[in-house]
């Protein structure tokens, strides 16, 4: 029932036929397109993408099996103004989310979408988040007439007839439409309602803006489903630490965009750390739910990696090195005369000549950038040589430590322990970070970014924090809460911590307190490593003062830094759990 051939459908939901009707009917594609997932359909995929040149073959020498694609200029990154929760009242999505009410949101998008994939094709692209089998897993549907979009997302999730299969007769499938439009920014719409579990996205064809899966169903309306069914849908990676005896403990931790969690999830320890291993789940986002033992579970509700290209190298992560190698789509960075691409940050130096992303020409002598800073690679997760077999156990992974951490040139020191889970759920509320090229705007200023959700909580952020301090009731066996800063910098700018490898050294730590057999000293911000209680030997030049120099915590910054606090307080005030504010009298009395 559930096997499709050449592009028709292999379903009997009704559901989903009367929708995907209802669709067509309003788009008016030429031809609609459903996608079964097999080797054989990507293949020809691919060779229409190339036809049409949506995709360049890259040199099979060189880079087997990869593509080149460059978006619109005006369409590289994610897009908050853009981006809208349409809640049933605004007060839902609350003060952090852009809203609109749903009916003039619909009556808008549709009147775009009417007529838009005229001489176009409508791809039907099923999808299952997380492992096939998984109580925790979802189907949503992608209808999209973009070829860009179909491939990748045959790359980022269980694409097809899997989805089908799971999805049955049942009608909970998240209901996806992406129309590109003209690719222009005046009607560039991404909008969720999660009343309807459904998803519109219009006027783009980049990442997180139309892979409809990743950031609008697995955390928008992730969000408001697992606060709901109580679990938590969150922008975190997973990875499990083996040590050299073969035990193995899982970490999540939640960056914001652009700043560590697919190199921590993919890091390669240096050799003084022998036996210390790190196996990736997944690389941004972690579903978790309590389980039958009291412990909390996370799965990876993706299959595939959307990552950073700029600063990739053997040096910070050889593992996506050897990933990227092959069978990859490479987004906005630059194409070399051997078509082969090329970044900032690649090993060996820059071509003496190349296309940058917008495909101009580009010389090292060239002021602009070659590859955009927010370009990147999509790939299959099967190819990442550290993947953990775990990643698709329908169960997923107990969780012993949750890791937060921003990216702070200042006050934040490199590592410290919460006190306790409501201590934890203050530090990653609080937590601030520079902002990133994955969002359009805003560079480099530091904001607050709760849990790494700002842009991705799909209700009232209040809610939200009060969700994270009711789940402590629902684990009995909560995990750790951590800190981390692997971006600090000294007076003369340069980072006072080596970061990517070298980052196993905090993480031997956390996970040696987890299994409390680490030493620790209170400071006012939390637990602390001794000086000797964090392997650093073998770091050149990392003397013991800079060690107190990454650690340090100064009073005159952390006046500033509680002021921060204060601002996102008081714009979640009416819905802000006390505990938070309780927490916060702690901190300063501490401090
Ligand atoms: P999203 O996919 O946007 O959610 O981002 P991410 O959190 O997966 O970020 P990613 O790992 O791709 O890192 C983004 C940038 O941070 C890259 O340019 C890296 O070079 C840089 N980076 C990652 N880890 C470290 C580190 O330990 N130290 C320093 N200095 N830079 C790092
Ligand atoms: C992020 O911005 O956090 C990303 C990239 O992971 S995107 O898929 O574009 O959201
Ligand atoms: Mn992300």
């Amino acid at each position: 029932m559930t096997k499709s051939t050449s592009g028709k459908s292999g379903t009997a939901n009704k559901a989903v036929l009367s929708w995907v009707d209802q669709i067509a009917k309003l788009c008016k594609p030429d031809r609609v397109y459903w996608c079964n997932g097999s080797k054989a359909e990507r293949k020809a995929l691919i060779a229409e993408a190339v036809a049409s040149g949506v995709l360049l073959k890259l040199n099979p020498k060189k880079r087997p099996g990869c593509y080149y694609h460059r978006s619109n200029p005006n369409d590289v990154a994610r897009v908050e103004q853009s981006t809208f929760m349409c809640s049933e009242s605004q007060e839902e999505a609350g003060p952090t989310n852009n809203w609109m009410a749903p009916k003039e949101m619909y009556e808008r998008l549709y009147g775009y979408a009417a007529g838009s994939m005229r001489g176009r094709t409508l791809y039907v692209v099923p999808y299952l988040m997380g492992p096939p089998g998984s109580p925790m897993a979802k189907v949503g549907f992608e209808l999209t007439d973009s070829i860009y979009v179909a491939l990748s997302m045959g790359a980022m999730t269980r694409m097809g007839d899997v989805a089908l299969e799971e999805l049955g007769n049942r009608e909970d499938f998240n209901r996806g439409l992406h129309c590109m439009l003209d690719i222009h920014p005046e009607r560039r719409y991404i909008s969720h309602f999660p009343k309807d579990n459904a998803v519109i996205s219009v006027g783009s064809n980049y990442g997180g803006n139309v892979l409809l899966g990743k950031k609008c169903l697995a955390l928008r309306i992730g969000s408001c489903l697992g606060r709901q069914e109580g679990w938590m849908a969150e922008h975190m990676l997973i990875l499990g630490v083996e040590s050299p005896t073969g035990e193995k403990t899982y970490v999540a931790a939640a960056f914001p965009s652009a700043c560590g969690k697919t190199n921590f999830a993919m890091m390669m320890p240096p050799a003084r750390l022998k036996g210390w291993r790190v196996w990736t789940i997944g690389d941004d986002i972690a579903w978790m739910k309590p389980g039958p033992d009291g412990r909390l579970y996370a799965i990876n509700p993706e299959a595939g990696y959307f990552g950073v290209v700029p600063g990739t190298n053997s040096q910070s992560n050889p593992a996506a090195v050897e990933m990227i190698s092959h069978d990859t789509i490479f987004t906005n960075v630059a194409l070399t005369p051997d078509l082969d691409v090329w970044w900032e940050g690649k090993d060996g130096s820059p071509p003496r000549e190349c296309l940058d992303w917008k495909g101009n020409k580009w010389t090292p002598d060239s002021r602009e950038k070659a590859a955009h800073p927010n370009s990147r690679f999509t790939a299959p997760m099967a190819n990442n040589p550290l993947l953990a077999p775990e990643a698709n156990d329908p169960q997923g992974v107990p969780i012993s430590a949750i890791i937060f951490g921003g990216r702070r040139s200042d006050t934040m020191p490199l590592v410290f322990q919460a006190f306790n889970w409501g201590h934890g759920v203050y530090v990653g509320a609080t937590m601030g970070s520079e902002m990133t090229a994955a969002a359009v705007g805003g560079a480099g200023q530091v904001r607050r970014d709760p849990m790494a959700m700002l842009p991705f909580c799909g209700y009232h952020m209040g809610d939200y924090l009060r969700h994270w301090i009711n789940m402590h009731k629902a684990i009995k066996h909560p995990p750790r809460i951590f800190h981390v800063n692997w971006f600090r910098k000294d007076q003369q700018g340069a980072f006072l911590w080596p970061g990517f490898g070298e980052n196993m050294r905090v993480l031997k730590w956390i996970v040696d307190r987890c299994h409390a057999r680490a030493d620790a000293e209170e400071s006012a911000l939390g637990w602390v490593p001794k000086p000797d209680s964090l392997d650093l030997a073998g770091l050149s030049n990392f003397t013991p003062a800079r060690f107190e120099q990454v650690q340090a915590i100064h009073a005159e910054e952390w006046r500033r830094e509680i002021m921060m606090h204060e601002e996102l307080f008081i714009k979640l005030h009416t819905r802000l759990p006390k505990e938070l504010i309780f927490q916060r009298e702690l901190l300063l009395a501490r401090l």
